[in-house]
């Protein structure tokens, strides 16, 4: 049994990948077995076959406690840990080759606090588990929201101390120049600079300290970047060649080399 965790800020396409991940490996004759892990969920564009909300809702903590909905999420999500034996049960009697695990919207929630990686561990136990960070294709191609996004990438990384893979979500919306302007960033993050000069000139000096600290970090921290749109299922195929990689540990990944320290 494989984990496979999908995080990524809000409305970056996690349960769609969720339920288009499924599909895929489902096609290709493995069972996937879902796990929403969201107490805020309203609407869910698949049917989980294992649900944090049938233990607890962001609704009833509301109520039950009399606090605003991010108060909530973070009570309710701190209160789950309670019902990981239960969950791990029901996926316990699914015995599928993968687990997909869905997370909330608001990932610093869960991320940026003790709670959600904990239940992250035990939800999985001994069995392997990759993260995939997603980040949305509109965002990811202007150049200061990549800075962001690369450092949000790398702070959740350290928060779960898991394998992780960037995915460049709804690759349908923008072109494959701008993606491939991505992925060359990714390699050569150098190549970024002269962009984040054009997009603010004073700022010059920043981006340039910010790029020469940067640059290490990403090649040793960001190995894998994959673009894949839900809708059209572009990129699914490659998507599902890195996890197999990445947990078969057929490769030279950071986490041997790195495991020890983290
Ligand atoms: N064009 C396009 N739209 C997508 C794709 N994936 C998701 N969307 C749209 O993006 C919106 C958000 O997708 P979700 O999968 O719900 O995003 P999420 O990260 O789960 O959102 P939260 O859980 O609220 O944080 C939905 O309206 C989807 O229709 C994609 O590959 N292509
Ligand atoms: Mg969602």
């Amino acid at each position: 049994m494989y984990f496979i965790y999908i995080l990524g800020p809000a409305g970056s396409g996690k349960s769609y990948l969720t339920n288009a991940l499924k599909d895929w490996l489902e096609q290709r004759g493995l069972d996937a077995t879902i796990v929403n892990l969201d107490p805020a969920a309203s609407w869910l564009p698949y049917t989980p076959d294992v649900d944090i909300r049938d233990y607890i809702t962001v609704e009833e903590v509301m109520q039950k406690y009399n606090l605003g909905p991010n108060g909530a999420l973070i009570a309710a999500i701190d209160l789950s840990i309670e019902y990981v034996e239960k969950l791990v049960e029901e996926i316990e009697e699914c015995r599928p080759n993968y687990v997909i695990v869905d997370t909330p919207g608001q990932m610093e929630v869960f991320a940026f606090r003790a709670s959600g990686p904990t239940v992250m561990n035990l939800l999985r136990g001994n069995s392997k588990a990759v993260s995939l960070f997603l980040a949305e294709s509109l965002q990811i191609t202007k150049p200061t929201i990549f800075l962001s996004i690369i450092t949000l990438s790398m702070a959740t990384l350290f928060a779960h101390k898991l394998p992780q893979i960037l995915v460049v979500t709804k690759s349908d919306l923008v072109s494959k120049k701008s993606l491939a302007k991505v992925q060359q960033w990714i390699e050569e993050p150098m190549s970024i600079l002269e962009e984040l000069r054009r997009e603010d000139s004073l700022m010059t000096q920043i981006y340039l300290d910010v790029m020469y600290s940067l640059e290490d970090l990403m090649h040793k921290f960001i190995q894998d970047i994959v673009f894949t749109s839900s809708v059209t299922g572009e990129g699914l195929d490659d998507l599902y060649g890195i996890i197999q990689r990445v947990l078969a540990g057929g490769e030279d990944f950071y986490t041997e080399e790195y495991s020890e320290v983290l």
